[in-house]
């Protein structure tokens, strides 16, 4: 219904995936403007990430009949059956939030007008991530603050909040991207070691993120469920853990994801079983450990490993996932 593959820009698709004949979108990650355009029957997309000396990587999302694509306002869409892909840009601005929740409402109006009444899985690009704006809150407090106002003004959304990754970018602005579905089932799971971060107090910002820690897709009656397992980082209730500590930070995180894994399919899948993983890495001499781990921890999974900041300061890694 859908399914995404991860390549390095270099290498073509490989043949599509079971469960997806026609792209939907395709999102190359690399360092080079960002961008978002309707390509040859699907969205194409670039999200600068910077990582010197390579190529970046190519995510593909894939659905079962040919999308209807376009554009409405600053939206550009892909609508299957089932599945909707929809993106938005934002141009730098000094304060972030009234913008960044018009745009948010006007994705959230599109999906709604079309009946795709479920989020299931939501990527956020935020520039400068670290840094303070023009009225000295972090870039990524000001994001998170008309996120969580587009949020309350949809109640439908707001009450079923997908996973997601909020996470820096090298290039200028803010960038996201998502999927939604209509009738599929989807559940959104929460983490037994951490605070909903819906719920984090309110020393984390002036309003609080607006995700779940990972949504489970239910596709087919009968079949597992796709995890979706959102930007995962070494945080126990609401507090970072091993600040400096890259090693603890990685060995954390990968305790998170295991429990939300648990959480969804029980013992039958593990670390080992997951298919997609995307790690962020805060420093660049981190990133050969960081490899290294997550080719040590995923078993197989296709793998691409970025150079960009996350979203709290004491943070030096951050993991996302999809189990299949
Ligand atoms: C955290 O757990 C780390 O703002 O959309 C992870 C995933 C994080 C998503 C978001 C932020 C987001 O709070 C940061």
């Amino acid at each position: 219904m859908i399914s995404s593959t991860l390549h390095s820009c270099t290498e073509e698709d490989a043949a599509p995936p079971p469960g997806g004949a026609f792209r939907m979108a395709a999102v190359e990650f690399r360092s080079a403007p960002a961008s978002l355009e309707l390509g040859e029957g699907h969205v194409a997309m670039t999200v600068p990430m910077a990582r010197p000396g390579e190529p970046g990587h190519r995510e593909t999302w894939w659905c079962e009949e040919p999308p209807e694509i376009g554009a409405a306002g600053g939206i550009r869409f892909a609508l299957g059956d089932e599945v909707a892909f929809c993106a938005a840009t934002i141009e730098h601005r000094s304060v972030y939030a009234p913008v960044v929740e018009r745009r948010y409402r006007e994705v959230f109006d599109f999906l709604e007008g079309h009946g795709y009444r479920r989020l299931l899985r939501v990527w956020n690009f935020i520039e400068t991530i670290n840094a303070a704006n023009a009225d000295g809150l972090e870039v990524y407090r000001d994001f998170c603050k008309g996120r969580s106002d587009a949020f309350a003004a949809h109640p439908e959304f707001y009450n079923s909040m997908p996973a997601a990754t909020g996470i820096g970018t090298t290039g200028s602005g803010i960038s996201f991207f998502l999927l939604a579905v209509k009738d599929t089932e989807v559940r959104h799971i929460e983490n037994r070691r951490q605070t909903p971060a819906y719920r984090y107090p309110e020393r984390y910002g002036p309003r609080s993120p607006s995700f779940a820690r990972a949504t489970a897709m239910t596709a087919r009656r009968g079949e597992p469920p796709t995890l979706f397992v959102s930007g995962t980082a070494s945080i126990l209730g609401h507090e970072t853990v091993f600040e400096g500590d890259i090693e603890k930070q990685c060995a954390t995180t990968a305790d998170n994801i295991a429990e939300l894994i648990a959480n969804c399919y029980g013992p039958s899948k593990a670390l080992a079983d997951v298919d997609t993983v995307k790690a962020y890495v805060r420093h660049a001499h981190h990133v050969p450990f960081v490899q290294a781990f997550c080719e040590a921890t995923f078993g197989g999974a296709a793998l691409a490993v970025f150079n960009v900041d996350i979203c709290r300061g004491d943070l030096l890694v951050e993991i996302e996932a999809v189990v299949g």
